[in-house]
């Protein structure tokens, strides 16, 4: 216990990449006994350890909060002066180089509130281990390159946990007198213990099956609490479909026998993909047209695969040190975005995840967390599963595979997989094996992985009417980050093409890379000057900035035939009237209208693709792209456009809510995107201050058959003041009270909302009775979406930050690793106002200033100062 207080009280040491050292001592096997109880589980481990390598040093167990009751060797106990702890872990000398050591230790689940390790969430028992939860579990070298077998017996009261799952495949089983039961799982690949997962729990299951390319049957089982059952139909579909694409993309099966999902309510991240044992946060599997909105069931399709292709990208080949978490996760997202995209629309995948990394990542890396894809320190590990290493990550595997090209990239990763199966790889073997397989030089593109920061790239076009020729001039720069003042120039591949303004074609799309701080390229065959459309497809992760005029934007906007630099155009024409006007410029906003209404007419487009293009960039993109950011003067705004381009075409606003009502429910791309357009019709009919609007939404909302557009209409009806506003969110209260993912929609409704009160609504649903710290998922429907809205959450008067650091304060008493998560946007202060900014830094002051503050919150906040 002295050891647990002296662990959250003294400074946090650093963790260095540089330190890396090959473990003293391997595990080849691992067998644990769970005798499993809410109150008071014993686990007994037996690891067969041996030395690895010539050296005398002694065993180190990790252990976090947990005390050893026996320390056997071989058989025989030891005694206590032969063993000691040392930070939580257990030192043990040993005289040979291969033993039996044998641990018990006894838990708590029911009262881990930090949900790490063995815990209780609504009547289950479940685990979860990445990064360093095993160590809350037994005495174990909790680090990802030492990799055993398991074989694991559970034992439990069989009428509370008729179910008992872990990884691998299941062995054997039986009953005993006194009303227990128990299980024996055995998983034959060899894994590191993050990796280790079990369940026990009163289950039900959808259970189907999945032949492989070789033949073999999988039996595929996705477990829910009974009355959870009718909503697991789109979890499985997707796992099937992940299954395949696995096999027909990258050539990789499934290889055991049984593949368990399991959906828990309480969970600190996404989902985890323990070797055949997923245990996914319930929102990432529970999918239905009454609860679940089109992008519930897209998340779901994408985190079931996601988890699904870390047995290939994570498991098989898994990483050597947490310093190469990208390895695993980058990669894993750059699959899983691809599979999403194939699924439904390639243009509209490609808008959502720029628009995701834009909105998480591009803020990472220009504010005082800012850290490279592979970083080089930490404190706590759990504060790095951040979107540079996923998205930020996968970016740079995309890169990878613009630069090879479709076959030769998939060698890379043939090769990749076949030469570290069953080892603990690094980034730098996935990039070596992409040179060797692809055959690539990708030695400044190692850069990318070193150097944090967002590359900024000026574009601008000469255009010679003598020799009919242009110049594209790129210049690169890459902004000092936290330990990181100079850079180097990086291989920017950028995918242009030069547009005829006449005919609106161009001669074909051309890759470049640019590797200098400064480079031109030349083009010849032009006697007018041509309309410039670079990053197309988002090449790279970078921010351009060119000298390109409205009308060139507008161009763009409306005959760019690659649809992300349409959809960019349509931005850029966007942001450039909305921040003229923040600074109280003259602005044209007719051209803005005239955009959307040329694309609302263009019939030859994908309703889900206009619905992207026709949005305005949210407040917070729109401060990213000020020196400094002014929140009213950006509402007031875009509010503004907002309104005219209500005004402007109500005509068409109407036409398209009326016109794109469903008559049966589907979740097919064509219908969800009807959905995504007749809301955002509905949105801009609302912001034209049209009189029925209210009325108008209401309806929708009573009538709709599904959550998306009942959903929309209730965010449409929270902005503004009217009295069917108060009634939408009655109803949906008292419809949904009682069903957790969905009450958490009314609390991040009202999050989100741009109502001018919205600070004073969320200090109230913080003391509404279903509020809890308990559970991640609400704590993240109010303070996540409320520190997500840049007007409410930074209000002038600092109430919103007090707000956000009073809970991290409560909840790191319970959570750590999800009240470390609502640090970074209080860190954004340099962003600010001296008002603001000071503020923000008092806030941060005075949650470092709390006594016993966690290792995770203490790493954020401190770096947050800087
Ligand atoms: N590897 C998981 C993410 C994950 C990380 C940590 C966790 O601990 C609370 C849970 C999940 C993934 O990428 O899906
Ligand atoms: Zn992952």
């Amino acid at each position: 216990m002295a050891d647990m207080l002296s662990t959250t009280t003294a400074a946090p040491s650093v963790i260095r990449r540089s330190d890396y050292r090959s473990p003293d001592w391997l595990v080849p096997h691992i067998d644990l006994e769970f005798d499993l109880d809410p109150a008071l589980t014993r686990v007994r481990a037996q690891l067969s350890v041996t030395r690895n390598g010539g050296h005398d040093h002694p065993l180190r167990l990790d252990g976090d909060g947990i005390v050893p009751l026996e320390v056997m060797v071989d058989g025989r106990p030891v005694s206590p002066d032969s063993w000691h702890l040392e930070a939580g872990a257990l030192i043990l000398t040993l005289p040979g180089d291969a033993h039996l050591v044998e641990t018990l230790v006894e838990l708590v689940p029911e009262s881990n509130s930090k949900l790490m390790g063995l815990y209780a969430s609504g009547g289950l028992l479940c685990t979860q281990c990445e990064a360093e939860g095993f160590r809350r579990i037994t005495f174990f070298p909790d680090r990802p390159d030492v990799l055993s077998r398991y074989s694991v017996r559970m034992t439990a009261d069989k009428a509370r946990f008729p179910i008992l799952l872990a990884n691998g495949d299941p062995i054997d089983r039986g009953d005993l007198d006194d009303g227990r039961h128990w299980a024996v799982w055995h998983d034959p690949f060899p894994k590191p213990c993050y990796l280790f997962a079990l369940v026990a729990g009163d289950l039900a299951c959808n259970a189907d099956q999945f032949v492989t390319a070789s033949g073999r049957t999988v039996q595929l089982g996705i477990w829910v609490k009974e009355s959870d059952l009718p909503r697991t139909g789109h979890a499985m579909t997707a796992l099937k479909n992940s299954m395949a694409w696995d096999e027909r993309v990258y050539g990789r099966e499934y290889d055991l026998d049984v593949f368990n999902i399991v959906a828990v309510a309480d969970f600190n991240f996404g989902a985890m993909e323990n070797k055949g044992l997923n245990i996914f946060n319930s929102r990432y599997i529970l999918a239905d047209p009454e609860t679940a909105t089109d992008i519930d069931y897209d998340g779901v399709e994408g985190v079931v695969a996601h988890e699904y292709f870390h047995n290939w990208s994570g498991n098989r080949v898994t990483c050597r040190d947490w310093f190469q978490l990208s390895l695993k996760e980058g990669f894993t997202v750059f699959r899983d975005q691809n599979f999403s995209a194939d699924m439904g629309s390639h243009a509209v995948k490609r808008i959502e995840d720029v628009r995701v990394l834009r909105a998480a990542q591009f803020p990472e890396d220009s504010g005082p967390l800012a850290h490279p894809v592979r970083p080089e320190s930490y404190m706590e590990i759990s504060n790095f599963y951040t979107a540079t290493i996923y998205n930020k990550g996968a970016e740079l595997i995309r890169m990878i595979a613009l630069i090879a090209g479709p076959e030769r990239f998939r060698a890379g990763a043939d090769l990749y997989f076949d030469r570290h199966d069953g080892e603990a790889a690094t980034c730098e073997d996935f990039v070596q094996a992409m040179e060797d397989g692809a055959g690539l030089d990708l030695g400044q593109f190692r850069l990318w992985y070193e150097q944090a920061g967002t590359p900024r790239v000026q574009a601008s076009l000469i255009h010679d009417p003598v020799t009919e020729s242009v110049e594209l001039v790129l210049e690169q720069s890459l902004p000092p980050t936290p330990g990181q003042p100079v850079k180097q120039p990086m291989a920017i591949p950028l995918r242009v093409a030069l547009f005829n303004p006449v005919t609106a074609t161009h001669h074909g799309d051309e890759l470049l890379i640019l590797t200098d701080a400064r480079e031109s390229f030349a083009f010849s065959g032009f006697a007018t000057p041509p309309i410039l459309s670079i990053n197309r497809g988002f090449s790279a992760p970078v921010i351009i900035q060119t000298d390109r005029s409205q009308a060139d934007l507008a161009f763009l906007s409306a005959h760019d035939d690659d649809p992300f630099a349409r959809y960019e155009a349509m931005q850029q024409l966007m942001v450039n009237v909305l921040i003229a006007r923040t600074s109280g410029r003259p602005a044209d906003e007719q051209a803005v209208v005239d955009a959307i209404r040329y694309t609302l007419t263009d019939t030859a487009l994908d309703p889900a693709f206009v619905a992207e293009v026709i949005r305005l960039p949210s407040e917070a993109y729109l401060g990213d792209q000020m020196t400094r950011v002014e929140p009213d003067a950006i509402h007031t705004a875009r509010e503004a456009l907002q309104t005219r381009i209500g005004v402007d075409l109500e005509h068409m606003w109407r036409d398209i809510h009326a016109g794109t009502k469903a008559n049966i429910f589907s979740t097919s791309p064509a219908a969800k995107g009807a959905r995504k357009l007749r809301n955002a019709a509905l949105h801009y009919l609302a912001a034209s201050g049209a009189s029925d609007g209210p009325a108008i939404a209401f309806a929708q909302f009573s009538e709709a058959d599904n959550m998306t557009e009942r959903q929309a209409a209730l965010g449409t009806l929270a902005n503004g003041h009217s009295a069917e506003r108060d009634a939408a969110l009655d109803i949906f209260y008292n419809r949904y009270c009682d069903d957790a993912l969905t009450l958490d929609k009314w609390f991040q409704t009202q999050a989100f909302s741009l109502h001018p009160d919205t600070a004073d609504h969320v200090a109230a649903l913080a003391l509404h009775k279903d509020f809890t710290l308990a559970n991640p998922n609400r704590v993240r429907a109010l303070f996540g979406a409320f520190s997500a809205n840049q007007w409410a959450f930074h209000h002038r008067s600092g109430k919103g930050y007090r707000m956000v650091a009073d809970c991290i304060i409560a909840l790191d008493k319970l959570n750590p690793q999800t009240a470390a998560r609502l640090v970074p946007p209080l860190g954004r202060w340099k962003r600010f106002d001296e008002g603001r900014a000071s503020l923000m830094r008092a806030e941060l002051q005075r949650i470092l200033a709390e006594p016993g503050l966690s290792k995770d919150v203490t790493e954020q906040a401190s770096k947050s100062l800087n």
